[in-house]
């Protein structure tokens, strides 16, 4: 009698074994060149979500891979991936010194945004009980705040995202409860406006909301971190051309300034 060896690893979305390899069953060479009309949002539909998303959603996903490349080199990752290639390291050795600093303060707010915003929403709550809520967390509300960007200097990445949404989404309902949220942090503080961040993961609900996910689909989405992955990939595009830059210039070591350290060092204490 035949007997079925139990198998290690499971894969549900590319298959390698025939003359081509699929994504979520379709070739690659019906994908990848541009002749096929499908483009990155194609392929990350394919091989995130199973599925194949209508252009709508497609194109939003490449305007947020676009949109995220990059924002300078003074931002936490960039600065990491920059320091790291003056140390001789690797591109992938300093990639990854960039990436790891995206978390819940820097680019990694967009699952935390979504999490948020949605069960304020599911509950119903006006904006100012979520503002009470999010004090009674004791966290800082993700996707509200920008270092620089504020109503007099608005970030114009989020009114192109916004922008698209509204000629291209069939309706943005988590969106418009966020903005009511903005304008009152914003009546606080100028610069705690809605990011890019917070845009991105709002967006993406709304997003598929509008595909017919499930709210329960949705939630793991959110808890798995599929959100922030947005940010990694596109980000990784800009913090490439960091490091590349680096190694272009031959820039040499880097040491921080000690004029721009305050030393506060105290004899330690005999315990
Ligand atoms: N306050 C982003 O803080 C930042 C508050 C808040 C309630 C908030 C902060 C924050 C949530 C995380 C988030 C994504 C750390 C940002 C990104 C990508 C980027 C980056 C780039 C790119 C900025 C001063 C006062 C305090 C705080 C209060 C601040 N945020 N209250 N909810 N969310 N946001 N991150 O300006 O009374 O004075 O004690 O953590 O969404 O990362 O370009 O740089 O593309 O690379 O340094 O765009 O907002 O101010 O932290 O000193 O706070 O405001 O409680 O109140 P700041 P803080 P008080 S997009």
């Amino acid at each position: 009698p035949s007997v079925r060896k139990s198998k290690e690893f499971i894969c549900t979305i590319s298959d390698d074994r025939g003359d081509e390899a699929t994504y979520a069953g379709f070739p690659i060479s019906s994908l990848a060149t541009p002749d096929t009309g499908k483009g990155i949002g194609d392929v990350v539909s394919l091989l995130w979500f199973k599925k194949q998303y209508p252009k709508w959603a497609t194109d939003f996903i490449e305007t947020v891979i676009k949109t995220v490349a990059d924002h300078g080199p003074a931002v936490s990752g960039a600065h990491n991936a920059k320091v790291t290639a003056r140390a001789g390291k690797s591109v992938v050795e300093s990639l990854v010194t960039g990436l790891l600093t995206i978390g819940p303060r820097f680019g990694g707010a967009i699952d935390g945004a979504a999490q948020y915003f949605k069960y304020a929403d599911d509950n119903k709550l006006t904006p100012a009980e979520f503002l009470n809520h999010m004090k009674k967390e004791g966290v800082p509300i993700p996707g509200i705040g920008h270092r620089i960007k504020s109503l007099k200097n608005p970030d114009l990445r989020v009114e192109g995202l916004k922008k698209y949404a509204a000629a291209h989404f069939p309706a943005t309902p988590l969106l418009d409860y966020a903005l009511t949220v903005e304008q009152l942090t914003t009546s606080k503080k100028e610069n705690l406006i809605l990011n890019v961040d917070g845009t991105i993961g709002i967006l993406m609900v709304d997003m598929w909301r509008a595909l017919g996910y499930s709210e329960d689909e949705i939630n793991e989405f959110i808890s798995s971190g599929t959100l922030n992955a947005f940010f990694i990939v596109g980000r990784s595009i800009g913090f490439i051309g960091h490091v590349l830059d680096e190694k272009r210039l031959a820039m040499p070591m880097y040491r921080h300034p000690m004029s721009d350290i305050l030393y506060d060092v105290q004899v330690a204490e005999k315990l």
